[in-house]
């Protein structure tokens, strides 16, 4: 059997990555299905973020006087160019972060939808215009262009959440320096590459507008600590993200949070139970449990927790589990060792703490003694215990019981993160009190549909420790804004506001 990398060289020549840009480095990229060496990725110096950065502010010096409509121009040039490679680059997801296809390309449409977007967007950067309290006065409030917008991501969506920002960073006349993760940098510099096939095409985008910083950590703190980041928008852990915003707001820059989530499904007793299963499988188990968005806690109905447990148990048997590529394989592997161990430990622990665990072994390690792949685990607990409250990047689903609906929402809300949340269940009272005020205290809230897999046309992001950023859809594009009130005097007299006299 060939080794997961025979397919690399084809693909980044396709995509138009250079062999040089991903070979003779420093950063050894491997791949997740079998371990095998994918490339040595050449790396960014602390020294070199300053001149990145230094290129990138020049740009948008530029960018920012383009109307945005051309901007937009850029956006849809880039969806262009991403529709073109859609299953190259959905491949080398595949390849590098381990997704199974169907969810490489999945990742691969997100982009394209949210290029879409931002090119409507693009002729919609609306102001408002506000009565003023004086005659002859107008007052309105305009969008203006923000600065440099830094961009960190995580190997989960190794492209996409750079799509959300960068083509709503672009439409809205800002550059974009992008530090992907270590783990994968190689879908980086293909969208990099196909960033500037699109730039070729566009004609005349300034230098420098969207840039990679290739390092590790510490090139990601000297882009977060610059000066001229207007915005830094960090995608990964809460440890992340607890250094990242305060040091980005001691500065006074601006930054937008994506951290964990620790997402919650209730199962009440009038839900429909078939479409409850096929929801929670694919948020459950999806990405192998990798996303943000991961369900990873079930809150069930007394009355229908052996029920539904014993109908997941059986769908978790079949589930075919293996190398990503293969079509029909809908789980593929843990990203790395540490993954594989962390989840491990957990599983421990939550046996220590009365736990009783189905599933969580390692699978395929006679096939694959450098890959980790597992059967996905299914926990039932007998208390939210600490395990459960916290994030493990894995596929662990814990199992509670529930008695009192009240009982439920609070169990869905006692945990230190807040992105995405659903329930299951076909009485209404229940439905819009979980989706009310005192209901779900997360950012994303669904009746009848899993926690993962949003749409772009919503704002995505979370409440509490997941870090409260908003990206993509709706009204996300003002956190890559300055907003400015401006008021007109256009009558002969000064009238002060508030009927303040100043007269000499
Ligand atoms: C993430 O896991 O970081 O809602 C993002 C979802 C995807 C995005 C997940 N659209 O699951």
């Amino acid at each position: 059997m060939s080794t997961a990398n025979a397919l690399l060289p084809s693909l980044m020549q396709r995509l138009g990555v250079a062999s040089s840009a991903y070979s003779g480095g420093t950063l050894v990229v491997c791949s997740p299905i079998d371990g095998s060496e994918l490339g040595r990725v050449p790396t960014h110096g602390q020294q070199e973020v300053a001149e990145i950065v230094r290129a990138a502010h020049e740009s948008f010096l530029t960018w920012r006087n383009t109307p945005a409509p051309r901007r937009g121009e850029l956006v849809r040039l880039l969806g262009e160019e991403l529709r073109l490679s859609k299953n190259d680059l959905g491949q080398l997801i595949s390849l590098e972060a381990g997704k199974v296809l169907s969810e490489g390309l999945g990742e691969v449409q997100e982009m394209i939808d949210v290029c879409d977007f931002a090119v409507g967007l693009s002729r919609q950067l609306y102001g408002l215009t506000i009565a003023s309290e004086r005659p002859g006065h107008r007052m309105m409030e305009t969008w203006h262009p923000l600065g440099v917008v830094g961009v960190i991501s995580a190997f989960n969506f190794p492209v996409a959440v750079w799509s959300w920002n960068a083509a709503l960073a672009l439409v809205c006349g800002d550059s974009v320096v992008w530090k992907p993760s270590e783990k994968t940098p190689l879908a980086a510099l293909a969208c990099q590459a196909l960033f500037e096939r699109a730039a070729k095409r566009f004609g005349d985008a300034p230098e420098g507008l969207s840039q990679l910083l290739i390092g590790a950590r510490d090139v990601g703190e000297a882009l977060v600590n610059h000066a001229r980041v207007a915005l830094v928008s960090a995608t990964g852990s809460t440890r992340m993200g607890r250094e990242v915003g305060p040091n980005v707001a001691r500065r006074f820059g601006r930054s937008l949070l994506e951290l964990g989530g620790n997402n919650a499904v209730i199962i009440t007793p009038s839900a429909d139970l078939d479409l409850a299963v096929r929801g929670i499988l694919f948020a459950a188990v999806g990405t192998a449990g990798q996303r943000c968005t991961t369900t990873r806690r079930l809150i069930v109905h007394h009355s229908v927790r052996q029920a539904l447990t014993e109908r997941l148990k059986k769908a978790y048997q079949a589930l075919p589990i293996g190398n990503p590529l293969t079509p029909g394989t809908l789980v593929g592997p843990l990203i790395d060792k540490a993954s594989f161990d962390a989840m491990q430990q957990a599983l421990v622990k939550a046996q220590e703490e009365g736990g009783v665990v189905f599933g969580g072994e390692r699978v395929l390690h006679e096939q694959f003694p450098k890959a980790y792949y597992v059967k996905p685990a299914i926990v039932e607990m007998p208390a939210q215990t600490e395990t459960v409250r916290h994030e493990t990047f894995a596929p662990i689903l814990y199992v509670l019981a529930y008695e009192h609906f009240e009982d439920a929402v609070a169990l869905q809300n006692d945990v230190p993160q807040g992105l995405s949340s659903a329930i299951f269940s076909n009485d209404l009272r229940e439905a819009e009190t979980f989706l009310g005020s005192a209901g779900s205290d997360c950012g994303i809230a669904n009746v009848n549909i899993g926690t993962s897999g949003a749409e772009i046309g919503g704002a995505f992001g979370g409440e509490k420790e997941t870090g409260g950023g908003r990206e993509s859809g709706s009204d996300a594009w003002r956190a890559y804004m300055r907003r400015a009130t401006n008021t007109i005097n256009y009558s002969k007299e000064l009238p002060l506001a508030q009927g303040v006299r100043f007269d000499v």
